[in-house]
């Protein structure tokens, strides 16, 4: 049984990380486009880099849940036939004991050199310039897929998702693309479990609502 489950920002809200659109469309008060594009970061780094360290110190305050958990489990049992698609930029699945997990969007542990176009990780913060630990020079960029950037790995994603058996799709809007089109991709049956109706909801052949930390358990149990 080849499965393929995609997260978002939902599957971390109830370890305490703000999902982007729950709160009246600001992400930890910003607007999206004035944090997460390249144009955004050319005109104001210090403003991306701040948004981005605050929520990199953030995840030492929250643990993975029971959702996190209950993947890790699958994975346990299905070992290589699960993969874990992310478009969260937590560390919450690893911290859960997940290890076959692909960040589509980046991780908030990791920064980029793109004199060395060299990724660290990464746990202090930005704003103040580091220097890259490689090349010494250049200043490091967050390591995240910002609107308008390419997503990370999207051909094995293809490829996972059409081999699958099921797709299931936890905890996102099914708002932003590629991801949202991911149910269209996958081959196999498709369940969404997220609190409300998706923006896709009526695109899969289940769609279950409540917490994820209900549903996922109740799912992989
Ligand atoms: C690309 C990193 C080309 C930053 C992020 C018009 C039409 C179609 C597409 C586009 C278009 N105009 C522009 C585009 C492309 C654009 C896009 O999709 N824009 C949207 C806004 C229309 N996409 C891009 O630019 C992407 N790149 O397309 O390149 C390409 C494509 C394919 C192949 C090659 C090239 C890059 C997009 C990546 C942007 N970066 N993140 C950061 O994190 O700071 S996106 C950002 O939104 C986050 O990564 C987040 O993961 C993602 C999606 O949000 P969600 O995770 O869904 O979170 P949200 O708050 O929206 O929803 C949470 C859900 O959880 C809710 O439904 C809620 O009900 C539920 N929930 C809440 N609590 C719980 C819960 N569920 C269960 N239990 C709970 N307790």
């Amino acid at each position: 049984m080849r499965v393929v489950v995609l997260t978002g920002a939902g599957i971390s809200a109830e370890s305490g990380l703000s999902t982007f659109r729950d709160s009246d469309g600001l992400w930890e008060g910003h607007d999206p486009m004035q944090v997460a594009t390249p144009e955004a970061y050319a005109d104001d780094p210090g403003l991306v880099q701040r948004f981005y360290d605050d929520r990199r110190a953030a995840l030492s305050r929250v643990e993975p849940n029971a959702a996190h958990h209950a993947l890790a489990r699958l994975e346990e049992a299905l070992g290589d036939d699960l993969l874990v698609v992310t478009q969260n930029v937590d560390d919450l699945h690893e911290r859960a004991g997940s290890r076959r997990v692909h960040h589509i969007h980046g991780r908030l542990r990791s920064a980029w050199c793109t004199t060395c176009d060299v990724r660290h990780e990464w746990d202090a913060p930005l704003a103040d310039g580091p220097p890259c630990p490689g090349c010494g020079v250049s200043t490091l960029r967050p390591d995240i897929v910002w609107f308008g950037e390419v997503p990370y790995g999207m051909a094995l994603v293809e490829q996972a998702l059409w081999h699958c058996d099921l797709f299931v799709s936890v905890g996102t809007s099914g708002v932003v693309y590629p991801a949202a089109a991911f149910v269209h991709w996958a081959r196999g049956a498709t369940l969404e479990l997220n609190l409300e109706p998706s923006a896709g909801a009526t695109d899969f052949a289940e769609s279950r609502q409540g917490p994820a930390t209900r549903l996922v358990p109740g799912w992989v149990d």
